[in-house]
């Protein structure tokens, strides 16, 4: 099956010549412009782009960011009179294929083509193999196709709210903000987006914002649990009193995880008395899971621990875990820190956390994250 190839090049004799020379080997579309090529880019599939990089209305670069709104993976290969090193720069950054600086002979440009197109099958597999193994791997490799669904995921952000009870009353005694979004299989994969893309004070902010918008308890006591990025501690908007968080600030705990290393941050110390001085609490996620030493804890100084669902996992068959979690649970009592268990997903494991004294519970079993409902608060939990 010959391969569909899309020209955009406004040099109408040089792109009469690129078809004319290229149209026994593929089906060829022609757009003149950026504007042109959005349109045959909504419509069909190709298996290559070739476009040149001085255009009107928008440069070849233009065209590489609307080819990856479309399609996340078919390869794009730039023609240019004149390149400049920063355009080059810029192309392969964004995840252009390569380019070619013309004149260029007939051989290079099928030796290139051939390639791309090879490449692009092979990007699309390994993209179905991914999601259908349920990776999520499955994100772009490149940064202009990332950044595309990244904003998708940043337009599609929702917040689910997990109830955290607590262990003695059986009531809810707040909830924990998750992020959610339509456009990447899982919140991991949208912060490993950010991540790559050094966005992670935009995802930061988004979430906290919409946390804090969509949070409407009946009950003025409740708690509201948000995850925190070590990067975030150096966004200077965490610390800003204006935002809808801080309005909050005395309902938050703001959730640092133990995942990543937080000794990065310089100032630890310092950064988490400001955020108290907002009125924020301070937990401290994911507990057993990281590496964090006893100088994080120090520096934070968490009023809440919260202790990784792996400890939680099946803990009724294992003494280990057993020990582990009365160890924390008595020395962070001892310490006057409060300890969720996490994850808590049958009632074996929640049977035994009760007895290890837990102060704050929550899982699936006692709550699914759902977006907020003022019936949230009213819901009878399962008993303990
Ligand atoms: O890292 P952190 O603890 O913030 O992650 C919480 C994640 O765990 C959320 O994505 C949430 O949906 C998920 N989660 C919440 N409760 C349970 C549970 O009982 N079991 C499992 N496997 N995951 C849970
Ligand atoms: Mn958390």
């Amino acid at each position: 099956m010959k391969m569909r190839l899309l020209i955009v090049e406004d040099d109408e004799a040089l792109r009469s010549s690129l078809v004319r020379s290229l149209d026994r080997s593929y089906v060829i579309d022609e757009a003149g412009d950026g504007r042109e090529a959005s349109e045959c880019l909504t419509h069909k599939r190709f298996d290559v782009v070739l476009s040149d990089i001085d255009l009107p209305h928008g440069s070849g670069i233009d065209v590489l960011r609307l080819v990856r709104d479309c399609d996340l993976d078919v390869p794009v290969i730039l023609m240019t009179g004149q390149p400049s090193v920063d355009t080059a720069i810029e192309a392969m950054d964004l995840g252009a294929f390569t380019y070619l600086k013309k004149p260029f002979e007939r051989g290079t440009l099928e030796r290139a083509l051939g390639r791309a197109g090879t490449l692009g099958k092979l990007a699309r597999i390994k993209r179905e193999a991914m999601s259908t193994l349920g990776k999520n791997g499955a994100l772009p490799g490149d940064r202009a196709g990332l950044s595309t669904i990244f904003q998708q995921a940043l337009d599609t952000l929702w917040i689910a709210y997990q109830p955290i009870l607590c262990r003695q009353t059986q009531k809810t005694i707040g909830f924990e903000a998750l992020l959610r979004c339509k456009a990447m299989p899982t919140p991991n994969a949208v912060i490993e987006a950010a991540e790559r893309l050094d966005r992670i004070h935009d995802l930061g902010r988004r979430v906290r914002e919409c946390a804090a918008a969509c949070f409407k308890p009946c009950n003025r006591d409740m708690l509201l649990f948000v995850n925190l990025h070590a990067v975030d501690f150096s966004d200077p908007e965490l610390y800003s009193s204006t935002t809808h968080l801080a309005k909050i600030a005395s309902s938050v705990i703001l959730e640092v995880t133990e995942r990543t290393a937080i000794n990065d941050i310089t100032d630890t110390r310092r950064r988490a008395t400001e955020l108290r001085s907002l009125g924020y609490r301070i937990a401290v996620d994911d507990l057993g899971a990281g590496y964090a030493g006893l100088t994080t804890f120090a520096n934070l100084e968490p009023e809440v621990v919260k202790l990784d669902m792996s400890l939680v996992r099946n803990i009724e068959n294992s003494p280990v875990q057993f020990r582990i979690v009365e160890g924390i649970t008595n020395l962070c009592h001892s310490l006057g820190m409060k300890v969720v268990a996490e994850g808590i997903e049958t009632t074996r494991e929640l049977q035994t956390i009760h007895e290890l004294g837990c102060d704050y519970l929550q899982g699936y079993l006692l709550g699914a994250p759902q977006p907020f409902l003022l019936d949230h608060v009213m819901q009878q939990p399962a008993s303990i």
